[in-house]
């Protein structure tokens, strides 16, 4: 590709994809958004207009195929994630899927194996926290080597309160997905065994979850643990804490300014992850588009979507059998290498 304007299609217009529908126009000056697909109408002619698109479709599969659009960004929802990626890479042209890759592992294997087949790589994933300065100043610093070598690794993840109740299922393959993929990415290391347990998001229920809590063990010793809140009750937090032989680091989501008024002190939290991840996505499409001009591809890839995958589904298996399981990540494909 050359080092023109890149023309974008966007698929699924909602949250997610109608924030990265305004980085790409407004913030992402290589990029332009020339066609979105939603099953909303009104939403689609709506963003449609803002973006200045001159293509609407119903269809994600339409979208893909029309010449105009020569790279894709998959919004839609998470079951639709793999099929449109693999449609993307049938007909050649650069993915951004957003997270999950797929709902199961095996799923996810059957869009490694169409990029693999095609000699090249062309889809990037949209775990967004390697974008993010905060999680990037921690990466850093363990890359460095000033702490030593890594042998910890600790997430938590608070989500903004819930109307509903969320299955465990949902919790793992959505939320705790994205801690799965920076335990993986800040460790430099894969993981080798998890035990997950839960509490229920209702008694009653005992298929939902509220509260997730994964030990892992990595490949060369390491340890982690990742702590996931599905509903939190008070709003959104995101934060990461390294061990190193020598020393920790960890991002400081108490950096908001201190309101100190009537006896008592304050802090703002974020509202959700379109707040505390702003920059994150701004970044991640910019550096997205980058990659596409210069041929170069960058970023989580979807051989990253594939073993988080794997991943999500031990955790699964583990919390539902309330046991350990091993963790079996085949070998990379050369593409993914390097
Ligand atoms: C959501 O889909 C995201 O991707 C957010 O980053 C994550 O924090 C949240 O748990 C997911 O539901």
């Amino acid at each position: 590709m050359s080092h023109k304007t890149i023309q974008v299609g966007v698929i699924g217009t909602g949250g997610m994809g109608g924030r990265h529908v305004h980085n790409l126009t407004h913030e992402v000056a290589a990029a332009q958004v020339v066609a979105v697909m939603d099953v909303d109408e009104a939403r689609r002619q709506t963003v449609a207009q803002a973006c200045g698109a001159t293509y609407t479709f119903a269809d994600g599969y339409e979208l893909i195929n029309h010449p105009a659009v020569e790279a894709v960004l998959v919004a839609a929802p998470d079951r639709f994630h793999a099929q449109l990626t693999h449609a993307c890479i049938a007909a050649g042209k650069p993915v951004f899927c957003e997270k999950p890759l797929a709902i199961t592992a095996a799923e996810a294997y059957q869009v490694v194996e169409a990029e693999v087949a095609g000699g090249r790589r062309l889809v990037q994933l949209g775990f967004m926290r390697e974008y993010d300065p905060a999680h990037v100043k921690v990466k850093q610093m363990m890359d460095s080597g000033a702490l030593g070598k890594a042998i910890g690794f600790r997430g938590v993840h608070i989500n903004p309160p819930s109307a509903e109740p969320h299955s465990l299922e949902d919790v793992i393959t959505n939320s705790v997905v994205h801690d799965i993929h920076s335990a993986r990415w800040m460790m430099g290391d894969e993981i080798a065994k998890v035990y997950a347990s839960y509490v229920p998001g209702n008694p009653n229920q005992p298929e939902t979850a509220r509260l997730v809590l994964v030990h892992l063990h990595y490949r060369n010793g390491g340890i982690g643990q990742i702590e996931c809140n599905a509903d939190s009750g008070y709003g959104y937090e995101v934060d990461v804490q390294m061990t190193g032989e020598t020393g920790t680091v960890q991002t400081n989501s108490l950096q908001s300014a201190l309101v100190s008024r009537a006896n008592s002190r304050a802090q703002w939290v974020e509202e959700d992850w379109l707040q505390r991840f702003d920059t994150a996505y701004i970044l991640e499409a910019k550096s997205w588009i980058c990659s596409l001009q210069s041929g170069t591809p960058s970023g989580p890839s979807a051989w990253d979507g594939y073993v988080a995958m794997i991943v999500v589904d031990a955790c699964v298996e583990s919390a539902q059998r309330g046991q350990p399981v091993t963790v079996k990540i085949p070998e990379r494909p050369a593409i993914y290498t390097g």
